[in-house]
């Protein structure tokens, strides 16, 4: 009697595309709970503030998706995949992930420090604050070797991420 449904989930399962969302608001480093995200700089990344970020998976690509509220208005945020979880460091979240791992690390060959090989968004805010960013890779994360996304402080003239990372958002990839 209880086939059915059961059937109908299992029917049903394979059409919706994997997906993992989080939804946090940054929080201090040093919390008695560790918070899925951090400010390492409220003034560039406030307490409080919201990010949503949305993973989905579907025929060997990869998008990642991220909404933030409550950010400096009218601010470039650059914003990467990192291969660990944040930290109560900024730099426990570890190094950039790349589908084809940049045999030199840190990674700054453009042959594999780009946004094909990483998974890197730009996060504009608005007058509000509030900014949106998605981008589409043509590849799945390994599992177990990417754990983040980091915000980095801005951009330099030429477009290249400040290294200061200012808040940190774990993602299970
Ligand atoms: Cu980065």
């Amino acid at each position: 009697m209880y086939a059915a449904p059961v059937l109908a989930l299992a029917l049903l399962h394979p059409l919706l595309p994997p997906v993992s969302t989080v939804e946090a608001a940054f929080d201090r480093t040093d919390g008695i709970v560790p918070a899925t995200a951090v400010s390492f700089a409220p003034d560039a990344v406030p307490y409080g503030a919201g990010v949503r970020v949305v993973v989905q998976r579907a025929e060997g690509r990869t998008t990642v998706s991220m909404t933030v509220d409550g950010l400096t208005p009218d601010h470039l945020y650059p914003v990467h995949a990192h291969a660990r979880a944040c930290g109560t460091a900024p730099a426990d979240s570890g190094l950039h992930y790349q589908d084809r791992p940049d045999p030199v690390q840190p990674s700054t060959d453009p042959a594999y420090a780009n946004d094909r090989n990483e998974v890197r968004l730009t996060l504009a805010t608005d007058r509000q604050g509030h900014a949106a960013a998605s981008t589409t890779v043509d590849w799945e994360f390994r599992a177990g070797e990417a754990g983040s996304l980091v915000l980095h402080a801005g951009a330099d003239g030429q477009g290249h991420a400040l290294a200061q990372r200012v808040g940190c958002v774990n993602v299970d990839f």
